[in-house]
């Protein structure tokens, strides 16, 4: 198991002078920011990251994310140019050197939240989902935490609109076209891509999601069936649906070895499926990370894995989700269980 740290990149407040201080670090996960999506990321741009991180001990193997245009997802026609920058950008990527590429297939919102600083009883801050408040929203006038700078309102109200032709199925189409061009691309860069799931793992606003369960994965993997056509297994994003038990989950499959990336994350499931992101403790939270990286033990996890999410403590401030502070504490404890597992401690 090779614990990694994400770092979005120079303008990331946590510095990578305070990130190499953590304990137990292979590396940093980050990738090429100031390229608009769907461009080709430059030899250039990708050597002075690589450059910059290896100047600071830390090895750069993982990129987190190269982002799918929207027009891939929806199968529009400019995809094909798309997708050959897509695979242009691997193969710079395999020359750069890096093993595992995580992306992701969800339509217009990465992640979504309703609330970025929930304050817990602790008197941390955290990002927490309710349902309520989703139904409340205004879809002709959309404001969703965490994204208003990242679309213009008529933008969004373009792009929302475009999705209503996309159905599950159709995206699994557009999936699938995007797959059997990008694994034979990724195979010949000696890369191993790694979708991320859903977060949270629901159909939200209309938007079709298809990579929420169990199921999902299974299908997802067998569309091309490659070691290089693997997963990114996020424990917060599946654990927010209590139907997603995520040790059998890592049994399944990372014991075939298609899980080349582990997001670890904490999150605590109301019964009406509401959530909040915790610490990373088992007992902080509803998921039981201790036997997640038993599991994970048990199956000869080599991949790559970083603490996610963590809550904003001590007085930090930043990116919500994003501190240095508690995603230390994560590596830390994960570290501390793998170092149980491994001497026999369990
Ligand atoms: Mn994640």
């Amino acid at each position: 198991m090779k614990m990694s740290f994400r770092w979005y990149g120079p303008a990331d407040p946590v510095p990578l002078e305070y990130i190499r201080q953590i304990p137990g670090l292979h590396g940093i996960v980050s990738a090429v920011y100031d390229v608009p999506p769907g461009e080709v990321w430059p030899l250039d741009n990708i050597m002075r990251l690589k450059e910059l991180i290896e100047w600071h001990g830390l090895k750069f193997e993982v990129v987190e994310s190269v982002p799918v245009h929207e027009d891939i997802k929806m199968g529009l026609p400019a995809r094909e140019r798309l997708i050959d920058n897509y695979c242009q950008t691997l193969r710079h990527l395999g020359q750069c050197g890096l093993k595992v590429v995580c992306y992701n297939f969800m339509p217009v919102f990465d992640w979504t939240r309703t609330v970025l600083d929930r304050r817990l009883e602790d008197g941390s801050t955290t990002l927490a989902y309710d349902q309520a408040a989703i139904d409340k929203m205004d879809p002709a006038n959309l404001s969703l935490p965490g994204w208003d700078a990242s679309y213009k309102a008529d933008e969004l109200k373009t792009l929302l609109a475009a999705y209503a032709a996309v159905d599950e199925e159709k995206l699994w189409a557009n999936l699938e076209f995007f797959l059997k061009r990008v694994i034979p691309a990724a195979e010949e860069a000696g890369l191993k891509m790694a979708i991320h799931p859903d977060d949270p793992p629901r159909t939200i606003l209309g938007l079709p999601r298809i990579i929420k369960n169990r199921r999902d994965l299974e299908r997802l993997v067998s569309i091309v069936p490659s070691p290089a056509n693997g997963l990114t297994l996020c424990s917060g994003s599946l654990g927010a649906d209590i139907g997603n038990n995520l040790v059998s989950l890592v049994r399944e499959f990372a014991g075939r070895g298609l899980v080349h990336f582990a997001h670890m994350r904490n999150v605590k499931v109301n019964v009406d499926g509401d959530f909040h992101e915790t610490a990373h403790l088992s007992s902080a939270g509803s998921l039981d990370m201790a036997a997640i990286m038993m599991e994970y033990y048990t199956a000869g996890f080599d991949g790559y894995m970083r603490p996610d999410h963590g809550r904003m403590i001590w007085g930090e401030t930043g990116r919500p989700g994003y501190g240095l502070y508690d995603r230390a504490l994560g590596a830390v404890y994960l570290n501390g269980l793998w170092e149980g597992l491994a001497k026999g401690l369990s």
